[in-house]
């Protein structure tokens, strides 16, 4: 094995702050556009009380420790930390940061830190939010907030949460349709911000930094070679669009070819690509989210695709370039996720052929319906079988190479969904609420829970 697993790996789990925290207006938290959401289905949710993680830290950071979690991969509410009303930080929400840190650190667990995860300032929306060149500056001052304020004590930061989700599926987590040349206008722009925040890390810290984009390989539907196209244009506008630019500082030419012939180019000012290419601004991991794998056929001319019903995972494509299909070959899950193990292996060894850096995985996991039997526990047997299947071919990745540090799974309790409510739960550890009623918010550890305790206890070495 060239890697083993051993004590320095970060087993883990993740989550982000306007899914798990609640406390959506507390302590002088101003609205993210997570808050103001409209469009949000009848029946489902909203993200004002989620998992009330923001009352609960102290208890739900034990349950991480009582599991072994050696790291906890969290996003940073930007409107919790600063006020845009008041132009100055909200000190509260600095102080639950400062307090969630302590509290992991001295379980020895270490904070994994996304600066941002779908949560845009609304104040910063009304303003154009990412089309707007300001954004940026405030990108920079935010991150620069975050680094003089916890930097001492976090080793990994991430930029921008799934960057290529929110530009593909802008519906699913931004609740609005755009453009293609706004889409790759805003893109332009929070590459910008994400190389100033990883200058700001690496200028005043120690601390290591990474972008968070989901990524998975592309399969061709057939072994036409219309097909096998399809495929490589949808893994260069889905995935390495998002990593060339940070990575070998050179935008991606068959993206920048389809905007050309979509009259979609975005505008590049005069010292962006300094921004952009600076060796300061260089990613030290990437960190990565993978769910299942996407299969593509050829699209011609007249059969443009858009995303179905604002799902991640649902079909999209690009007109001329790819058209996602379903793949029969795949299980799916109870939401209709499709499940492909193999898939992360394949993804991880095409990551570090082409990147050649360390990864971390900061999202992986199966969304299902979990109920409390009448012995108060939570039988999610289909969530272990999932990860063992999962860990098989990560060990086979590692063997053959990859260097993974971490693997921080979705999601560490049960949250609210990006669009499906709390019902599709993927929690190690159960919330007591539903869509509607809050009941009394009691966390109890599932069946899975105590099955991780033991992978990460024995290091991967009792999966069989
Ligand atoms: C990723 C997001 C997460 C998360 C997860 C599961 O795309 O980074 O925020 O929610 O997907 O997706 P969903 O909540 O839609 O089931």
């Amino acid at each position: 094995m060239k890697k083993i697993i051993d004590e320095k790996f970060l087993w883990g789990g993740s989550s982000s702050a306007y899914q798990i925290e609640g406390g959506w207006n507390a302590d002088g938290k101003e609205p993210s556009v997570q808050d103001v959401k409209t469009y949000i289905p009848a029946g489902t949710t909203d993200f004002k009380v989620a998992s009330d993680h923001y009352h609960h830290w102290k208890e739900d950071v034990k349950m991480m420790s009582e599991a072994g979690f050696r790291s906890y991969r969290f996003s940073i509410s930007w409107t919790r930390v600063w006020s845009f009303k008041n132009n100055q930080p909200n000190q509260p929400g600095i102080k639950f940061y400062n307090d969630l840190i302590d509290e992991l650190i001295k379980y020895k667990i270490e904070p994994i830190i996304t600066m941002y995860h779908f949560d845009l300032p609304d104040f910063l929306q009304q303003q154009g939010g990412w089309l707007s060149r300001s954004t940026i500056d405030e990108f920079a001052k935010y991150a620069q907030l975050l680094v003089e304020n916890f930097g001492h004590k976090v080793k990994y930061w991430l930029t921008i949460n799934e960057q290529n989700m929110m530009a593909l599926v802008p519906e699913a987590v931004l609740g609005q349709k755009a453009t293609m040349k706004d889409i790759y206008q805003c893109n332009h722009h929070m590459f910008l911000a994400q190389a100033k925040a990883m200058k700001i890390v690496h200028q005043l810290s120690k601390s290591l930094v990474g972008p968070a984009p989901n990524i998975n390989v592309i399969y061709p539907n057939t072994n036409t070679p219309d097909d096998y196209l399809a495929a490589i244009n949808c893994a260069n506008i889905r995935n390495w669009y998002y990593l060339d630019l940070p990575i070998f500082g050179k935008y991606n030419t068959i993206v920048l070819d389809l905007l050309e012939k979509n009259n979609s180019m975005f505008d590049i000012e005069k010292g962006d690509m300094e921004i952009l290419t600076d060796p300061l601004a260089k990613p030290d991991f990437i960190a990565f989210n993978y769910y299942a794998t996407g299969t593509v056929k050829s699209s011609d001319e007249n059969n443009a695709v858009a995303s179905k019903g604002g799902d991640q995972h649902s079909k999209s494509g690009v007109k001329g370039y790819f058209e996602q299909v379903k793949n029969p070959n795949l299980a799916k899950t109870q939401f209709g996720w499709e499940i492909d193990p193999v898939g992360f292996k394949t993804t991880m060894l095409e990551l570090t052929t082409r990147y050649n850096l360390p990864l971390i995985l900061t999202e992986n996991g199966i969304g299902g319906y979990d109920e409390l039997d009448a012995n108060n526990e939570i039988n999610d047997q289909y969530r272990i079988d999932y990860y063992t299947a999962h860990f098989k071919q990560m060990f086979e990745a590692m063997e053959m190479g990859v260097d993974l540090i971490g693997y921080n799974p979705w999601s560490a309790i049960d949250l609210v969904s990006t669009h499906e409510g709390i019902k599709k739960r993927y929690g190690f550890i159960f919330v007591n609420r539903t869509e509607d009623d809050l009941k009394d918010l009691k966390r109890y550890p599932k069946k899975s829970f105590y099955w991780y305790k033991e992978v990460i206890k024995n290091n991967g070495k009792n999966i069989k």
